[in-house]
């Protein structure tokens, strides 16, 4: 495959924003977002930034992470670009971060000491350390992605609050740990259990320790499935701190808010759970078709569940200048919450025709799926290469947003990139 076939993260690419333009806002909470505290950071003149922050290239991006665009610093959200998500797997330093309050002080947990408590409509409570989970169950390791159902949030008009998403909200990594349903089982799990309510020891932004950070769950049906994981390794190593080490839960397919990071304590509920961002309209899609701009009354909106059909061209780069002759390798992931992919089409005439591309199998459900495709432009000039994925319901990916809902959620167009034949 020639040069198709290398990797290439070109710093210069004018999509990208720089470093520079990154550090331009308010560094100095990044530190204390980043779970490092500044005791004296009410005390910094208004106006100045920590040293650390000030110089470029040092201090912006938490440890262990590399190229992905901060939208947020306090709390932390970083999104990562398209072509950065190439691997079949992605790298620990490449999975993405959404974070709704403060990371936790984890310094010094092992697995003896972090607690997992079971509780609620079970007929045993359980109090269990990452060793027993360890030592008592057996461990699977499933391929999974996570998504934050506002990916793509951007793109809606009227624009919708919250962090402004474009396309990289989305990754995929080998997730190990026991299936939820086993410790469950264990458990025993009472016949008036409908719902799950989860924990993280991450704290709100406000500081009261009476509220959570987030605090979802999902129907007592999806949490007995056996792709859902509590999980406390991600491609053989621990998950890294900003994606919840050391424990989280993995509740694939659904928006990444059910995956709860830094997990302490799964509650089984006799109700729908009503915990922080479960009500009103967090993660709700309105019941009907409605207008942009729309009002929506709260007891009109549903919760999301599996999330819609939705692919990612990660290679190659947009902005990519190639010379003419022989044919355009493309390649990307397709993946969906609430059914199978089928397959996956691309064009390179604005989708006048499309082209069927190789899909690689899963390993299991719940993962993205690898698809190539090679698409020979005819002439020079301008050209975008979309990418349509259909699941196994016949349901593909529109060309633009599809309906628009007050948050902003579930945008699964078709992602576009630019190649400039020369
Ligand atoms: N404890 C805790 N768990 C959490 C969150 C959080 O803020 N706190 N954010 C959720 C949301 S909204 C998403 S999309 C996923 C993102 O997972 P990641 O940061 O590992 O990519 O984590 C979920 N789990
Ligand atoms: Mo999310």
């Amino acid at each position: 495959m020639a040069d198709e076939g290398t990797r290439k993260e070109d710093a210069s690419n004018a999509l990208i924003p720089s470093r520079r333009a990154m550090l331009m806002g308010t560094g100095a909470a990044l530190f204390a977002g980043a779970g490092i505290p500044v005791p004296f950071l009410d005390k910094l003149p208004r106006g100045m930034r920590l040293l650390a922050e000030a110089q470029e290239g040092t201090g912006a991006m938490p440890e262990g992470k590399e190229g992905l665009t901060i939208l947020g610093d306090r709390p932390i959200n970083m999104e990562t670009p398209p072509h950065l998500l190439d691997d079949d797997v992605t790298p620990a330093k490449h999975f993405f971060v959404r974070n709704n309050g403060l990371p936790p002080d984890v310094e010094g947990v092992t697995d003896e000491t972090w607690k997992l408590t079971i509780d609620g409509e079970v007929e045993r409570p359980l109090e269990l350390s990452i060793a027993d989970l360890k030592r008592d169950f057996e461990p699977v390791t499933l391929r999974l992605f996570v998504e934050c159902a506002g990916n793509g949030r951007k793109f809606y008009r009227p624009a919708a609050s919250g962090n402004q998403w474009t396309f990289g909200g989305v990754s995929c990594a080998d997730w190990t740990g026991v299936r939820l349903k086993d410790v469950l089982e264990r458990a025993g799990v009472k016949k008036s259990a409908v719902y799950t309510g989860h924990y993280g020891a991450d704290t709100h932004l406000s500081g009261d320790p009476s509220k959570e950070a987030i605090s979802r769950g999902v129907p007592i049906e999806k949490a007995l499935d056996p792709h859902s994981m509590i999980a406390w390794s991600m491609n053989g190593e621990d998950i890294p701190y900003l994606n919840g080490y050391p424990l989280r839960l993995m509740m694939p397919g659904y928006p990444g808010s059910c995956s709860q990071k830094w997990l302490t304590r799964i509650w089984i509920r006799d109700q729908v759970h009503d915990g922080q961002k479960m009500q009103g309209q967090s993660y709700r899609l309105p019941a009907y078709p409605v207008a942009p701009g729309t009002t929506v009354p709260d007891e009109d909106m549903k919760i999301i569940e599996g999330l819609p059909i939705k692919s990612l061209i990660t290679f190659p780069q947009t902005g990519t200048r190639k010379k003419l002759g022989g044919p355009i390798t493309v390649r990307g992931h397709a993946w969906c919450g609430e059914a199978d992919v089928a397959k996956v089409d691309v064009s390179l005439d604005f989708g006048e025709t499309w082209t069927q591309a190789e899909l690689a199998p899963a390993p299991n459900r719940f993962s993205w799926r690898r698809f190539t495709a090679a698409i020979t432009p005819p002439q020079q000039g301008y050209y975008e290469i979309w990418a349509r994925a259909t699941d196994t319901n016949g349901k593909s990916q529109p060309a633009t947003t599809p309906g628009w809902n007050p948050h902003g959620y579930n945008n699964n167009m078709q992602h576009r990139i630019a190649v400039f034949v020369i």
